[in-house]
C-alpha cells in the first residue's frame, strides 16, 4: 500500500495522529496538496458516508473521520496560501442555518484564500440574519453558501431572500455549493453560480467578478 493510500485509511479509521503524520510525509516527498485531498482524503470521507448509510458507521465514527481529515488538512492548508495570486476581492462564506458540516466549506475557503481572496468565514449553522449583518458591514464581492444536508437546502433560498429584502442582493454575487446542491437548484433559488467542487471556487469567483 502506498503512503497516500495509508492516508485514506487513516482518515477513514479516524486516526488523527496518523493522518497528520502521513500528510506531512507525503508533502515532504513532493505530493501535490490538492491531489492529497481529492484523491485520498475526500474519498475516505465518501467511504465514511457510505458506511454510515449502511449502518456500519455511526455518528462517533463520522466525527473521528472528520477530525482526522481536519488534522491532515492543517498541514496542507498553508500551502494553498503560499501559491496565492494578487488580492482579488472579499468573500463571506458560511454553512447555512441548521447544518454543522464544515469540511467542504473549509476547503473552499482555503482555495479562495490561496487564490488571493480575503475570506470572512462565518463558520457553521449561520443564520440569514448573520449573513445580512456581515454583508452590510464587510461589503464582500462574493457570498458563498455551503450545505451538505438536503433538509437545509431551503436555508440557502431563505438567505438569498434575506439579502434581497435588506437591499443588499444587487451588490454581491452569490455562489452555492455542497454535495446535494445542483446547478438547477442554484438557478431556482436565484444564486449567481454553483460550485461543484472546492477547486471550482476560484475560477468561478473570477468569472463572476468579470461579469
Ligand atoms: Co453528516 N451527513 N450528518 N456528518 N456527513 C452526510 C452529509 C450524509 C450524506 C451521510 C450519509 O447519510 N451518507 C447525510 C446527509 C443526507 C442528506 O441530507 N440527504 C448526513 C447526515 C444524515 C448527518 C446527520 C443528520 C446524522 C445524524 O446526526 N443522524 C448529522 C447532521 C448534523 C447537522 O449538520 N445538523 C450529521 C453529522 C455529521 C458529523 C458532525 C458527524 C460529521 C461532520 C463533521 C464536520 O463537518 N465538521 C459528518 C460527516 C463527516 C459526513 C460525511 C460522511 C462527510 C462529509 C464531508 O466532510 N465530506 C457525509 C457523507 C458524504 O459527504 N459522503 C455526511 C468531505 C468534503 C470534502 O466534501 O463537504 O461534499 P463536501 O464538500 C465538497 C463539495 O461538496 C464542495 O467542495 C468540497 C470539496 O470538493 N463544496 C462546495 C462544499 N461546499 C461548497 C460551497 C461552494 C462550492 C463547493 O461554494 C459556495
Amino acid at each position: 500500500m502506498s503512503e497516500r493510500s495509508k492516508l485514506y485509511e487513516a482518515v477513514l479509521n479516524g486516526d488523527s495522529k496518523g493522518a497528520l503524520a502521513l500528510a506531512r510525509e507525503a508533502l515532504a516527498a513532493g505530493a501535490d496538496p490538492v491531489e492529497l485531498i481529492t484523491a485520498h482524503m475526500a474519498p475516505a470521507m465518501d467511504e465514511a458516508g457510505r458506511r454510515f448509510e449502511c449502518e456500519e458507521y455511526f455518528v462517533p465514527e463520522l466525527l473521528l473521520a472528520a477530525r482526522a481529515m481536519k488534522s491532515a488538512f492543517e498541514v496542507i492548508k498553508p500551502l494553498f496560501s503560499a501559491c496565492g495570486a494578487e488580492p482579488a476581492g472579499r468573500v463571506v462564506i458560511g454553512t447555512v442555518k441548521g447544518d454543522l458540516h464544515d469540511i467542504g466549506k473549509n476547503l473552499v475557503a482555503a482555495m479562495l484564500e490561496g487564490g488571493g481572496y480575503e475570506v470572512v468565514d462565518l463558520g457553521v449553522d449561520v443564520s440569514p440574519e448573520k449573513f445580512v449583518q456581515t454583508v452590510r458591514e464587510r461589503k464582500p464581492d462574493l457570498v458563498c453558501l455551503s450545505t451538505l444536508l438536503t433538509v437545509t437546502m431551503p436555508a440557502m433560498k431563505v438567505t438569498i431572500e434575506a439579502l434581497q429584502n435588506a437591499g443588499l442582493r444587487d451588490g454581491v454575487r452569490i455562489v452555492v455549493g455542497g454535495a446535494p446542491v445542483t446547478e438547477q437548484w442554484a438557478h431556482e433559488i436565484g444564486a449567481d453560480g454553483f460550485g461543484p467542487s472546492a477547486a471550482s471556487a476560484v475560477p468561478l469567483a473570477r468569472k463572476l467578478a468579470a461579469k
